[in-house]
């Protein structure tokens, strides 16, 4: 129960961060390939570097060198084409 209330505050705060800095929620920010669609090649990237990481790297999202929830729900945000 406890660990449900906290991915879906985790989603949340994705749609909101990407309102607040992009005008429009789930635009092709998680798309780490370029291929213009958020999907499993993008979702692999994400749980394949899970954990601390490098300033830069491809799948975080919201730049805090920690891939983890937050870049997780930016794939599940944006999932789809990109237009
Ligand atoms: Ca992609
Ligand atoms: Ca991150």
């Amino acid at each position: 129960m406890t660990s449900s209330r906290l991915v879906g505050f985790g989603v949340n705060t994705a749609v909101l961060a990407f309102r607040s800095t992009t005008g429009s929620p789930c635009e092709c920010i998680p798309d780490t390939n370029a291929d213009r669609a958020v999907d499993g090649n993008d979702l692999a990237t994400v749980l394949g570097i899970w954990g601390p990481t490098a300033i830069g790297a491809v799948a975080d999202f919201d730049g805090n060198r920690l891939i983890d929830g937050f870049d997780l729900a930016a794939i599940v945000c944006g999932w789809g084409l990109c237009y």
